[in-house]
């Protein structure tokens, strides 16, 4: 199984061509990983950035396989995207790149055979474009992707999800050692999706907010990053593709450090959720040597494995990504059965929802994790319980 688990079940690979606004003719590499759809339709996000490569995308389908397994819906692991840099690209060149994106990748997808949704650089906009060309190749309107607009098949609170679920997770791993946000300090790396709305979850649940970045750097504003300051970074950093740096003139308690991570700030808590490997062992001693007690990972593995030893060394509240930032997917995996039922459910249905699966991750890793002398090993428990259910319906399969 080990072995069969590691290797995924293809891995798509072809050629994007597409015109920018001068005439020019630009070609980009674009992937669809299938890992493995034992319990599900393959279902996980497309990243256009970059620094997107094979293997990146491997990586990334690989915790996806266990991060919707961990859900509790039937959703099997894929992940996709493009070296596609949409930074400084008008928006009729990111919908010519997306439709031409769509116009292969179209032949390879379904709603009952792999699902795509967004990640880093895809966005509302983007799925629009990629589901437009779908819809117009095919001529079916289907489920096939999910992070959909509302008024053409998207659920309520799927934008909302990843970063609220990482709070909701860390509310719940704090809730089994008898404490809550109130009062907490927190940093956070990243300024997009899932950055801002596990900022404004945050704040909702009465915890200060003091840094968030991006890839130029980071704001540290000691006064807490409120929720009137999240919603001018969402539109500064989404609608109008700014700069985190711009925040210190906007708000002038706050101050800028150019090319560096966040996690020299003193903090209670800190939520990395920009990219992989942007947090290392030398800043998990600084979160350690500062008090951090709990961290949790909005991002797909931010933490490198240097910093992963250093958290369970130090025996803090540690949650890995495939846990604790499991609560978009699973929002996609709503969304999915809202398009099969042809419904909608309300926000209010949809929040507890999402609650009530944060809490059945938490609860699964309890199960494998729980180490005794209350240290909860949620690292273990993630892997253990992600594992055990693709496996076993791997074994029901026989040798495919
Ligand atoms: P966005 O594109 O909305 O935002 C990405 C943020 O991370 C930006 O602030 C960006 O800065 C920063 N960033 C990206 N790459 C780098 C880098 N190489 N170095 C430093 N900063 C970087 O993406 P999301 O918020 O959707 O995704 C963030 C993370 O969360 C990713 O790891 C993603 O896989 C993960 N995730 C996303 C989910 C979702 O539903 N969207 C679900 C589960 C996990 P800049 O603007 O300068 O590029
Ligand atoms: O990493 C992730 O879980 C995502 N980018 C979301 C995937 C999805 O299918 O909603």
């Amino acid at each position: 199984i080990l072995r069969r688990i590691a290797e995924p079940d293809r891995v798509v690979s072809f050629r994007v061509c597409w015109e920018d606004d001068n005439g020019n003719i630009r070609v980009q590499r674009g992937w669809r990983v299938q890992n493995n759809n034992a319990i599900g339709p393959y279902k996980g996000g497309i990243r256009f950035h970059p620094s997107v490569t094979e293997s990146v995308l491997k990586f990334l389908a690989f915790e996806q396989t266990f991060k919707n397994a961990l859900t509790g819906l039937p959703m099997g692991g894929g992940k996709g995207g493009s070296n596609f840099n949409p930074k400084g690209k008008s928006v009729r060149e990111i919908m010519r790149f997306c439709q031409s994106f769509m116009t292969e990748l179209y032949r390879h997808i379904g709603a009952d055979v792999d699902v795509p949704a967004g990640d880093i650089g895809v966005g509302g906009r983007e799925i629009g474009f990629m589901f437009g060309q779908y819809k117009r190749i095919t001529n079916e309107f289907t489920g096939v992707l999910t992070g959909k607009g509302l008024e053409w098949g998207g659920s309520l609170i799927r934008t909302e999800a990843t970063g609220y679920g990482a709070v909701y997770f860390l509310a719940n791993m704090l809730a089994a050692k008898g404490q809550d946000l109130v009062g907490k300090s927190a940093v956070i790396s990243g300024s997009g999706n899932v950055a801002t709305h596990a900022a404004e979850k945050i704040v909702q649940l009465g915890g200060k907010v003091l840094t968030l970045s991006d890839s130029g750097g980071f704001i540290h504003d000691p006064d807490g990053i409120t929720q009137e300051k999240i919603d001018w970074v969402k539109a500064h950093k989404t609608h109008r593709r700014g700069r985190i740096e711009d925040y210190c003139a906007e708000f002038k308690s706050a101050t800028f450090t150019a090319g560096k991570t966040p996690w020299a700030v003193p903090c209670d808590v800190a939520l990395p959720c920009a990219t992989q490997n942007e947090l290392n062992g030398d800043d998990a001693k600084m979160l350690v040597a500062n008090g951090c007690i709990a961290v949790s990972e909005g991002a797909n593995m931010p933490t490198d494995l240097a910093g992963v030893h250093v958290f369970k060394d130090a025996k803090i509240m540690f949650a890995p990504g495939k846990a604790a930032n499991a609560g978009g997917v699973a929002v996609s995996g709503l969304e999915m059965s809202q398009n099969s039922g042809r419904r909608s459910w309300s926000e209010a249905e949809l929040q507890q929802m999402l609650k009530d699966i944060m809490a059945g991750i938490h609860e699964r890793c309890l199960t494998y994790g729980d180490q005794g002398g209350g240290y909860i090993d949620y690292v273990k428990g993630a892997n253990i319980a992600g594992f055990k259910k693709v496996a076993d319906a791997m074994l029901a399969f026989g040798v495919v």
